[in-house]
């Protein structure tokens, strides 16, 4: 039985709606975060060195990072309707979203995330952190134009790895003037596997 070893409010989240959409059976392990610190608890060092969320565990095996653990999951799982044939130039743009998502444009997200609560000691670093916001989020936003969906406008794990970018830039109410990607969270949101992820989940603030 796969187990996700699931925080609250975190990036596993997008691992348990990835589980309900391929209908596989899993066990959840759950952590609270630190109500001051938002931090993992010790407990999650006992899974993984890094202490950080998502972790599955499968087949005696423990797999770390986002991306991977959905790659893990659909290479061994029956994943083909979530991902584009691997030859096809489709499946180089699939591969592209996957690693973006974590490589680029979280980074903008959590220089905010950090530096917002500095107040005005922060200020160097807040053009920096707007101007690449935008760049990421603009990209993202002209991405979207004309389609439902990231890649061949058709729906696939690129869109799962790639919801939190959209849900976390909600959550600073950056979408207001990207329409696109606005409509394309709720369109995510409406699936019936992300509303069983989130009710076996339990609260999540982002949604
Ligand atoms: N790039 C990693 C990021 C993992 C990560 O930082 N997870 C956050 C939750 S969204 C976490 O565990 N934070 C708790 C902490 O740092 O103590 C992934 O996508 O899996």
């Amino acid at each position: 039985m796969i187990i996700v070893h699931h925080l609250n409010d975190s990036r596993s989240q997008r691992i348990l709606w990835l589980l309900e959409e391929l209908g596989l059976e899993y066990d959840i392990k759950r952590y609270k975060r630190d109500p001051d610190t938002h931090l993992a608890p010790q407990e999650l060092f006992q899974i993984h060195a890094l202490g950080k969320s998502p972790v599955i565990e499968d087949r005696q095996t423990i797999i770390h990072e986002s991306g991977a653990i959905i790659d893990y999951l659909l290479r061994h799982y029956d994943g083909a309707d979530l991902q584009p044939p691997r030859t096809t130039k489709e499946y180089d743009q699939y591969v592209q979203w996957l690693h973006y998502a974590e490589g680029s444009a979280m980074l903008p997200l959590l220089l905010k995330i950090y530096v917002d609560p500095l107040g005005n000691n922060g200020a160097p670093l807040h053009p920096r952190i707007n101007s690449e916001l935008d760049n990421h989020l603009g990209f993202i936003e002209n991405s979207l134009k004309g389609q439902s969906y990231l890649v061949n406008d058709t729906f696939s794990a690129a869109d799962i790895q790639m919801s939190f970018i959209g849900e976390v830039a909600k959550s600073f109410q950056l979408l207001s003037q990207r329409p696109n990607l606005q409509a394309w969270l709720e369109r995510l949101h409406s699936r019936p596997a992300y509303q069983s992820a989130i009710a076996r989940g339990g609260v999540y603030k982002l949604a």
